[in-house]
């Protein structure tokens, strides 16, 4: 039996900070779906099948996410709690959701968020209700991106695997939007690097169950990064606006963007079908730099805010599927709320992933 170096599993404790939360939905002050344990069931499963040798990130700075990342969301991220607490706009310390959006027809008044106090600026960079920010978000959002990048470098180096543990996730976040439980864009933030070191053909993968209309829009009118997405149709799914097949890309971006909305209650036959046609499209754009897979397990059969029908085994069958590209992967940990079984999802699907490869557990 060959012997072959462990997958390299990047994780870091910063997630923790970013705890405490509560998202405004339907009406409803709930709980986060977002919530540390979803990282540490991810790591105990892996331990516990003895996958991965789990290391820290190193530290990339603030270049790389002002690579994607418009500066005004990178500093409101990091300095709004603080703000707020400077300003008493947040009693008793509670997180902050933007109470006022800059949505499009506000805008096209020509108003902008300039002069107004980072608290109230929000909703001038926030998608939803969904995405509080507490005292530990921004260093658990820099340390996410660490993560990634960290993976990133792994792959570059040689590693024909690597799985960055991410947390927050990263999809939904734009240039200048937060959103989506997501902060910055930390698979869009690889890709980014791996064009600036040298790939001239980067592609994206994106399996969670939402459309990922950060990283979408990222790359919309580039033709240096493909990005495939498969994900619940928009037309009853978060974000609702964006993630139709008609959604190609444009200039120099057009075909680039390829969605697959999914019906509810698809199971693995029919994601396996998409899956197919997806990793088609990946072959064909021929990328020259490792794939990003931006993965979630938020497409699980009892998901709380999914409804896509895959089963803990089904997993394997489409890291298999992802496996058949045979390209060096960046695996990028994005949703996935079922925390029972996130672990045992993350174990199938990684597992499956390390039995492909010249990799060892
Ligand atoms: C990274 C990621 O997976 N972000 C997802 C953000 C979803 N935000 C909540 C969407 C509203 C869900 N409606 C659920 C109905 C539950 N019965
Ligand atoms: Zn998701």
């Amino acid at each position: 039996m060959a012997i072959h170096a462990p997958l390299p599993v990047v994780h870091s404790s910063a997630h923790l900070a970013h705890d405490g939360l509560v998202e405004v939905l339907a009406g409803h002050e709930i709980p986060c779906f977002e919530r540390p344990e979803r990282i540490t069931e991810i790591e105990r499963a892996l331990a516990g099948a003895g996958i991965g040798a789990f290391e820290e990130p190193t530290e990339h700075g603030a270049d790389p996410i002002l690579a994607v990342h418009d500066a005004a969301l990178v500093s409101l991220i990091e300095h709004a709690w603080t703000d707020a607490a400077t300003a008493g706009a947040n009693p008793g310390g509670r997180p902050l959701i933007p109470d006022t959006f800059l949505v499009a027809p506000y805008r096209a008044g020509g108003y902008g968020p300039s002069g107004t106090e980072r608290a109230n600026r929000l909703g001038a960079h926030c998608l939803d209700t969904a995405t509080p920010i507490v005292a530990g978000t921004y260093p658990a959002a820099r340390a996410a991106v660490d993560v990634a990048l960290t993976a990133a470098d792994r792959v570059l180096s040689g590693a024909p695997l690597a799985y960055a543990l991410c947390r927050p996730p990263g999809h939904h976040a734009a240039r200048e939007m937060y959103g989506g439980y997501c902060f910055f864009n930390n698979a869009a933030i690889v890709a980014e690097s791996l064009v600036r070191r040298g790939g001239t053909r980067v592609a994206i993968l994106d399996v969670d169950y939402h459309h990922g209309n950060g990283t979408q829009q990222l790359f919309w009118d580039r033709g240096d990064v493909l990005y495939v997405s498969l994900h619940a149709d928009p037309a009853r799914a978060f974000p609702y606006f964006s993630g139709h097949a008609y959604e190609r890309g444009s200039g120099p971006g057009a075909d680039a963007t390829r969605n697959f909305p999914l019906p509810a209650g698809t199971a693995v036959d029919g994601y396996l079908a998409a899956l197919a046609e997806a990793c088609a499209l990946v072959e064909a754009f021929a990328p020259d730099a490792p794939l990003v897979l931006s993965l979630g397990f938020d497409t699980f059969e009892r998901d709380p805010i999914g409804d896509l029908a895959l089963r803990t085994e089904d997993y394997a069958r489409v890291a298999t599927a992802v496996s058949g590209l045979h390209r060096p992967t960046i695996v990028v940990q994005e949703g996935g709320y079922a925390i029972d079984a996130i672990g045992a999802n993350a174990v199938s699907f990684i597992g499956a992933l390390v039995d492909q490869r010249a990799v060892g557990a």
